[in-house]
């Protein structure tokens, strides 16, 4: 593993002049009411970024206001669906004519490797591509009632659509929440993470320079216990779509019961990635590394258990721990840089107290384990090996570079104890066996399952997990219905 210095970080042009980033309500910035702020740190170097206002109960309600106020609008909610596409597709121009700054801006915030955040750039913009797709075919049906009856389906738009997202993927979260709600007519009210409030603010200034209307993306920076929960709890806004911790979901959930919002979660996961016997190792190898590994483990669908067929167990071991010597960890702008640090101390501080309790638990490491010494937050990729599924390592999510290595004899063994966890967000095969793959593809409890690759989205198929993984699907056509509501007319002939 090489371990990169920390060299000096970009500028980023945005936040040039270094004011207090305010919030964006109604198309104009603005401070909190209470006039507070908080900071976002460079999880590189430990360094303040920029100092951001903290937005709370009464930027809620403006942001409410002012998206209510967009929505009601007709040429807003009533608009010709192929200038709405346009207009979408102009969303998409705009973003990745300016992503090289979104890359460089949300890889300063959030710690992401320059090479991930350009390719989440261009995700964020196919989302808005495919969505924008969708306004001219959101069709009704008309239904087979008495022949003096005419009756028919609409989908309306369900108002003030709010999305609150995490760190760990801003720009591109930002995107599966804004996109499929503008398509079908809604406003938006977004809040990001309080660790990476920035490219939220940088992707409103670029639809707004991209003709959206004032109040039809609104974005209220704040902490999650005051501006979060005062969106989770608002009367007036219709619904909420949240990526986050499981345990945050459940309080959002909670808090929407008062009006009953439309409510959408996407939640943590520990994502088995099963390789069986007759699997390209090599590949399996490489698959499982990058599955954990990537942007440092901070991903809800990380391959945290790894599911290993006894007899090909050494072999595995031997190549993932050679792939995984071959990693870079350090500066998010080495353009070879695999890894960069976690978000926070508090994150590394958690992350390696799994790693202590692995080691006090006597688990063999094969690869990683040691601590690195740096002012960012940075942890060394560690696997566990021959860890039983009823280890905390297996059963909690840890949100970083940390995976469990469980040994199992036969496909049934696998199978269960791949479902045997709370959640259900992704599962991977590697096989050789095309047959056995779809036999377990139907057999695993997971909201996304990948064969022979580990990871790959698309805004085409829809993404949301089993049990508390989440509630309701994002992306690909089935996120329409929830942004939506279907509305039966009526007519007596
Ligand atoms: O997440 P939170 P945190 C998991 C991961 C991580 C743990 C804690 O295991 O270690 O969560 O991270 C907002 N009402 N994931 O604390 O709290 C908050 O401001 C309304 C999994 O950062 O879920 C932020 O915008 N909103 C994950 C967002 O919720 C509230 C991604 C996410 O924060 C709120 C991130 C409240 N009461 C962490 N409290 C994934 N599934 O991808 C907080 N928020």
């Amino acid at each position: 593993m090489t371990v990169l210095e920390i060299v000096e970080p970009p500028t980023a042009p945005f936040l040039a002049g270094g004011a207090t980033q305010q919030m964006f309500i109604g198309g104009a910035r603005c401070d909190a009411r209470s006039g507070e702020t908080f900071t976002t740190l460079n999880p590189a170097t430990g360094a303040v970024l920029a100092t951001v206002a903290a937005g709370g109960r009464e930027d809620v309600d403006r942001a409410v206001a002012a998206a209510r106020a967009a929505f009601e609008e007709p040429r807003w909610s009533f608009m010709n669906p192929h200038e709405r596409t346009r207009l979408m597709l102009r969303l998409a121009d705009g973003i990745e004519e300016r992503a090289e700054e979104l890359a460089t801006l949300e890889s300063l915030d959030t710690g992401i490797p320059i090479s991930n955040t350009r390719a989440m750039m261009a995700g964020a913009a196919q989302s808005f591509r495919y969505y924008a797709g969708w306004p001219t075919k959101l069709t009704g049906t008309v239904n087979p009632v008495d022949p003096m009856v005419h009756s028919y389906t609409v989908r309306s738009p369900i108002g003030v659509c709010a999305g609150i997202v995490p760190w760990n993927g801003p720009v591109v979260m930002a995107s599966w929440k804004i996109a499929p709600a503008l398509a079908c007519g809604n406003t938006v009210i977004l809040k990001p993470a309080e660790q990476t409030p920035l490219t939220a603010l940088l992707l409103a200034e670029i639809f707004q320079e991209a003709g959206l209307p004032d109040g039809v993306l609104n974005v209220v920076t704040g902490l999650g216990e005051s501006a979060g929960a005062a969106i989770a709890a608002h009367p007036s806004i219709d619904k909420v779509s949240f990526t986050g911790s499981t345990e945050t979901g459940k309080k959002i959930l909670a808090a929407s019961l008062d009006n009953l919002k439309r409510v959408t979660l996407e939640l943590g996961g520990k994502s088995p990635h099963i390789i069986l016997a007759d699997a390209d190792i090599d590949l399996a190898a490489r698959n499982a590394a990058a599955g954990f590994c990537a942007l440092s483990g901070q991903v809800c669908v990380a391959g945290t258990r790894i599911l290993i067929h006894e007899a090909v167990r050494e072999e595995f071991s031997e190549k993932i721990a050679a792939e995984m010597a071959a990693y870079t960890v350090g500066d998010p702008f080495g353009e070879d840089t695999v890894l960069g640090p976690l978000i926070s101390a508090e994150q590394r501080d958690r992350v390696n107290s799994y790693v202590e309790l692995g080691r006090r638990d006597g688990l063999s490491i094969a690869v990683g384990g040691e601590s690195i010494t740096s002012p960012g937050y940075y942890v060394e990729p560690t696997l566990f090996e021959n860890v039983s599924n009823d280890h905390r390592l297996a059963r909690e999510e840890i949100f970083g570079p940390v995976a469990a290595v469980i040994p199992f004899r036969d496909v049934d063994e696998a199978v269960r104890i791949a479902n045997d966890t709370p959640y259900g967000l992704g599962a991977a095969v590697a096989t050789r066996d095309v047959s056995q793959a779809h036999r377990l593809a139907q057999r695993l409890q997971a909201g996304v399952v990948w064969v022979n690759t580990y990871g790959e989205l698309d805004p085409t198929f829809p993404f949301g997990g089993f049990k508390q993984s989440g509630v309701g699907r994002e992306l690909g056509e089935k996120s329409l219905d929830n942004f939506t509501e279907l509305k039966s007319v009526v007519v007596r002939l």
